[in-house]
C-alpha cells in the first residue's frame, strides 16, 4: 500500500529513500534501545496541519492569534503527562532530550554551578557534562561512577562525599547506557543535604516509568524530570521537562524554555506527544512496559548460557550492554556491521573505562522497547539472543549469516509492525 501518493508524485528521490526506510524497518529487527515503532494515531497527528502554526508562548498566553486549537493540544498533552508522571507541572515544549536538558540547566543554573552527573563511560549521557559538549564551557561537571562495573552497584558514600565537597546545585539522576535502577530515595537525601535540586533524565525508562514497570523518581523526592518522548514512550521524536510540585522551578522551566532557549514549539509534534501520553495511560500500556522487561530478562539469560560478559551482571530494565572484545574478540563496530548484514539493527557503545576507542569500543548496546512493541514474547526473545552470538561467532561465514538474515526475515514478517497500539 502506497502511503505517500501525493510525495510520489511530486518528489520521486525522498519518496524512494522513505520507502527504503520503511522496509528497512519491516524487515529488521530494531534493537537500538532508544528506538521504538509509533502507532499510526501518533503519526497522523505528527503530520496533521499543525505543523503550519506558530505559537510562541504557552497556552493562554501567545505572541499570535489563531491559537484555539494549538490551546486545546498543549493542554491535552501537559495535563495527560502530569498525570502519567505524577507530577503537578508539564512543560512539553522541547524538541527533543538534549534541549531539554539544556533548558533546565538555563532554568536551575547560573554559568558556573556545578552539576553532578553520571560519567558517560559508566551509562551517563553527553548532555551530562561530556567534555566535547559546550555545555562544559558554560558549567562544572563532576562525575559519579559505577563502584563495580560487574554489578553495576553505585557507590553512594563516595557520592554523598563528592557532594559535600563539590557542593553542585544540581544532584542528575538519569542514564542512556545502564542496565540497573538508581536508588532515588537515597539520591534525593544527598541532594537535600547538600542543597541541590534532584533532578532525573528518564530519557530512556520514561515508558517504563509511565507504564509502572520500574519506580518514579517522584516517589523518592526527585524535584524534576527531563525526557525524551519517543523511546520507551513511544511517541514521536521530542522531550518534555517535569516538575513534581515546585511551582518556582515549574515558572523557571516554562521561561527558559521560552523565550530563553527555544523558538516557536513544534505544534504538530506536541498533538502527537498528546496522543502518545493517551496511548500510554492505557492499561495495555502497562502490559507492555512489563513485557519489555521480561523480554530483556530472556535476552539476558542466553548471553549469561553463552558466557558473554555483560557491564552490571544483566540488567533490570530495557537494555543491556556486552563486552563483546572481551568475550568474543569481535569489537563492538564490527558487531555492529554483521548484526546489521543479518538485519539486527543495534549500536557499538564504549563500556566502563573502555580501554578502545569510542568509534570501535568493546561493546555493543541492545535492548528490547520495538521488538516488544511488535510483540515479540521471552521465547522470540531468547531466540533472537541465540542468532546474535551466532551471528557473532559465525562472522566470517557466509552461508550461515544468510541462513541467519533468512530466519529473521521470517521473524519479521510473522509481526509486522503493528498501527494500532492501544
Ligand atoms: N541517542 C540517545 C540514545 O541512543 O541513547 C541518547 O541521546
Amino acid at each position: 500500500m502506497n502511503h505517500y501518493p501525493y510525495l510520489k508524485k511530486q518528489d520521486a528521490q525522498v519518496f524512494k529513500a522513505i520507502v527504503g526506510e520503511d522496509t528497512r524497518q519491516a524487515e529488521g529487527l530494531e534493537l537500538i534501545p532508544s528506538e521504538n515503532y509509533v502507532s499510526r494515531a501518533v503519526k497522523e497527528a505528527n503530520a496533521s496541519s499543525l505543523t503550519n502554526k506558530y505559537s510562541e508562548g504557552y497556552p493562554g498566553k501567545r505572541y499570535y492569534g489563531g491559537q484555539h486549537f494549538t490551546d486545546i493540544v498543549e493542554n491535552i498533552a501537559r495535563e495527560r503527562a502530569k498525570k502519567l508522571f505524577k507530577a503537578q507541572f508539564a512543560n512539553v515544549q522541547p524538541h527533543a532530550g538534549a534541549p531539554a536538558n539544556v533548558a533546565m540547566y538555563m532554568a536551575l543554573l547560573e554559568p558556573g554551578d556545578t552539576i553532578l552527573g553520571m560519567d558517560l563511560s559508566h551509562g551517563g549521557h553527553l548532555t551530562h557534562g561530556h567534555p566535547v559538549t559546550y555545555l562544559t564551557k558554560i558549567f562544572r561537571f563532576v562525575r559519579y561512577k559505577m563502584k563495580n562495573p560487574e554489578t553495576g552497584e553505585i557507590d553512594y558514600d563516595e557520592m554523598r562525599a563528592v557532594a559535600k565537597r563539590e557542593k553542585p546545585k544540581i544532584l542528575l539522576a538519569g542514564y542512556s547506557a545502564y542496565p540497573r535502577e538508581l536508588d532515588y530515595k537515597t539520591m534525593s537525601a544527598i541532594a537535600r543535604e547538600v542543597g541541590a535540586i534532584a533532578v532525573m533524565d528518564a530519557a530512556h525508562i520514561a515508558g517504563l516509568i509511565a507504564g509502572r514497570a520500574v519506580k518514579n523518581p517522584f516517589d523518592y523526592g526527585f524535584d524534576v524530570m527531563t525526557t525524551t518522548t519517543h523511546k520507551t514512550l513511544r511517541g514521536p521524536r521530542g522531550g518534555m521537562i517535569l516538575t513534581r510540585d515546585n511551582e518556582d522551578i515549574a515558572k523557571k522551566i516554562d521561561k527558559a524554555v521560552f523565550p530563553g532557549f527555544q523558538g516557536g514549539p513544534i505544534m504538530n509534534t506536541i498533538a502527537a506527544k498528546a496522543v502518545c501520553f493517551g496511548e500510554a495511560l492505557s492499561p495495555k500500556f502497562r502490559t507492555y512496559a512489563k513485557q519489555v522487561l521480561k523480554n530483556a530478562k530472556a535476552m539476558e539469560k542466553v548471553f549469561a548460557k553463552e558466557g558473554v560478559r555483560m557491564l552490571t551482571g544483566g540488567t533490570s530494565n530495557h537494555l543491556i550492554l556486552a563486552d563483546v572484545w572481551g568475550s568474543l574478540g569481535v569489537s563492538g563496530h564490527d558487531a555492529e556491521t554483521v548484526l546489521d548484514e543479518v538485519g539486527i539493527t543495534l549500536n557499538k557503545n564504549s563500556i566502563a573505562d573502555d580501554t578502545r576507542k569510542p568509534m570501535d569500543p568493546s561493546g555493543i548496546r541492545f535492548g528490547t522497547p520495538a521488538i516488544t512493541t511488535r510483540g515479540f514474547g521471552e521465547k522470540e526473545c531468547a531466540r533472537v539472543a541465540e542468532l546474535m552470538v551466532d551471528t557473532l561467532k559465525n562472522r566470517t561465514n557466509k552461508k550461515r549469516l544468510k541462513e541467519v538474515r533468512a530466519e529473521i526475515k521470517r521473524m519479521c514478517g510473522k509481526r509486522p509492525i503493528p498501527e494500532r497500539l492501544v
